[in-house]
């Protein structure tokens, strides 16, 4: 009997960005008794269902762009006998799908770090729930990913996630649905370790997959001192704090390291938040701009974000502390007109970010947009979807010209960079834009074939020498080790020792 973690994806690279994590630290959460899992990413390659016998278990994650692909997955496995469980934000928001579209014998919603191990119990003893509430687990309870289990050859970027959970409630996004709006913190120092083992097996590109990096701004201080609530004000304080200990520990690892994450534009506020970032060596944050004017933020329930001039200002102060921005904006948006690409364009350009991504408005379900849009059925009430896609299409082309993308090159530091940085910005380009929004079938296969080479020229300029003597950090209190914390009893994986300091030979 095997167990079999799939990551479903219609799109097989060969050799993909950034690790899914889920996969590892699932694996993290499998009982031994079981073995270790057996890891597919199919956004390397397919899955063979052969590999799939009569009474494996068949663990399949799902967002929503992939839960189609994840489906068919399942019936394929349930179909050869196999014990199929869902999980993944989607699963979350909808179970009962799953278990009918996908043909599922149970659900695991929220965090599987433990209903996991619950669930693969269950299926040995041939008495599965239907659903299984993983809820949302504290902090300290987040696994560790199993490393080991990785082909370090096939990722470019590793991920590592130290905090989840944002305290917002933007009208497009889920992440205050599932991961709900405290934010949960992992302890430093397995993060620090995880990091460690990831650059011993030569990764030096590490991307923190959070999803809020500054959970705790200037107003939110403010508010809690203003209203004397001093229980408040000294939670948000211990979690800033907290977050300031990571940065100075990530700050003594070597330092190559390049890590990159996602905040909100409020950091701008903090020059001592961003410092603490480039000392740590986390040289670049994806930040939700979504609109470049009032009404638009108005109309994604981010009106504390900052427009038109601020807007430019706040971005700059980022590069001015020295962290790049990668700025995500939205088109689509009801408030939205023709001249709203140009004018988007050109703040993205004068607000210098580093990257820049540019999403077509999609209700993803479980967001309060989907269930404006469910009820209305309501399209743009000025351009057809049509128009948009071609005008979206348009400011990617304007964005990441070769011209514009040299002059932005300058920012590295010398040649080699300066080329990968060239080549991760096409790469970029035609993966999210070229795959994602084209959608006639020959520009898709050309797009594909572009973005497999160039993801394999990119993975060569990525890769670090490994440092496989790496010293970690030895911690005063005493951490469980990795792959360790997941059950009583203490079983250490292999491959996955726990810390010592190494001789220097
Ligand atoms: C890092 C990240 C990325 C990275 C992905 C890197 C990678 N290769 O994994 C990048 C930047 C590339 C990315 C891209 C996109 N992302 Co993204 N991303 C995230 C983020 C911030 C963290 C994901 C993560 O790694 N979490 C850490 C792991 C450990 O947590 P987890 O996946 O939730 O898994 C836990 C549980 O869900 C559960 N679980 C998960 N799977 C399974 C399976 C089983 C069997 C079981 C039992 C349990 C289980 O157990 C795990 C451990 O507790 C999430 C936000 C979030 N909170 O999920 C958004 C998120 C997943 N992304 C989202 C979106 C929309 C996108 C994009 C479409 C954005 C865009 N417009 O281009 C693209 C799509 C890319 C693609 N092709 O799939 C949405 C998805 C919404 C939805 N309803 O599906 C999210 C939720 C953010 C949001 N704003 O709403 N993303
Ligand atoms: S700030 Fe980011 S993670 Fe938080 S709710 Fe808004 S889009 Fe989601």
């Amino acid at each position: 009997m095997s167990v079999h973690l799939v990551n479903p994806s219609d799109n097989s690279f060969g050799t993909a960005v950034i690790t899914p994590r889920w996969l590892f630290v699932l694996a993290a959460a499998t009982p031994p008794e079981v073995g270790d899992p057996i890891l597919v990413d199919e956004s390397l390659e397919q899955i063979n269902p052969e590999s799939i016998q009569a009474g494996d278990i068949v663990g399949i994650s799902v967002h929503t762009g992939n839960a189609l692909r994840g489906y068919q997955v399942g019936r394929m496995a349930r179909a050869r006998g196999a014990w199929v469980v869902y999980g993944g934000i989607h699963a979350t928001l909808f179970p009962e799908e799953a278990l009918e579209r996908g043909e599922g014998h149970a659900v695991v919603k929220g965090d599987g770090d433990i209903a996991w191990g619950r669930a693969v119990r269950d299926c040995l003893a041939g008495k599965l729930d239907k659903v299984y509430e993983g809820g949302r687990i504290e902090g300290s309870q987040f696994l560790a990913a199993r490393w080991d289990l990785m082909d370090p050859a096939k990722y470019m970027w590793a991920s590592v996630q130290t905090i989840r959970g944002c305290p917002k409630h933007c009208s497009f996004c889920s992440v205050w649905r599932t991961d709900g709006q405290k934010p949960r913190q992992r302890k430093f120092q397995s993060v620090i370790d995880e990091i460690v083992t990831l650059r011993r097996l030569g990764f030096r590109f590490i991307a923190l997959a959070d999803d809020n990096f500054y959970p705790v701004t200037f107003t939110d201080l403010r508010l809690a001192r203003e209203q004397g609530n001093t229980a408040k004000l000294e939670e948000l304080t211990s979690i800033r704090n907290e977050r300031l200990q990571l940065m100075d520990e990530l700050a003594k690892l070597p330092k190559d390291m390049v890590f990159f994450t996602q905040m909100t534009m409020e950091a701008g506020e903090d020059g001592s938040y961003l410092d603490a970032m480039r000392k740590a060596n986390i040289k670049g944050a994806l930040v939700g701009v979504e609109a470049v004017t009032p009404e638009g933020l108005k109309a994604v329930f981010k009106d504390w974000n900052y427009s038109g001039e601020a807007l430019a200002k706040q971005l700059q102060t980022f590069k001015k502390h020295g962290v790049h921005v990668l700025g995500s904006f939205i088109f689509g948006l009801p408030t939205d007109k023709p001249a709203t690409f140009d004018a988007t364009v050109a703040m993205a350009m004068k607000a210098g970010v580093t990257f820049a991504q540019f999403v077509m408005m999609t209700p993803f379900p479980g967001t309060v947009d989907f269930n404006r849009w469910e009820k209305e059925q309501s399209t743009h009430p000025t351009m057809s979807s049509d128009e948009i896609r071609e005008r979206t299409q348009k400011v990617w082309d304007t964005f990441y010209t070769w011209g514009a993308i040299w002059k932005r090159s300058a920012c590295t530091p010398n040649l080699k960079s300066r080329v990968a940085f060239m080549f991760l910005s096409k790469l970029y380009r035609q993966m999210y834009a070229g795959t994602g929004i084209s959608t006639d079938s020959a520009r898709r296969k050309k797009s594909k074939a572009w973005a497999k080479w160039t993801a394999k020229q990119c993975k060569k300029l990525f890769q670090a020498h490994p440092m496989p003597d790496l010293a970690g950090p030895v911690w005063e209190v005493g951490i469980p080790a990795l792959g360790q914390q997941a059950f009583a009893g203490g079983d250490i994986h292999a491959g996955a020792a726990p810390f010592v300091v190494l001789p220097k030979n």
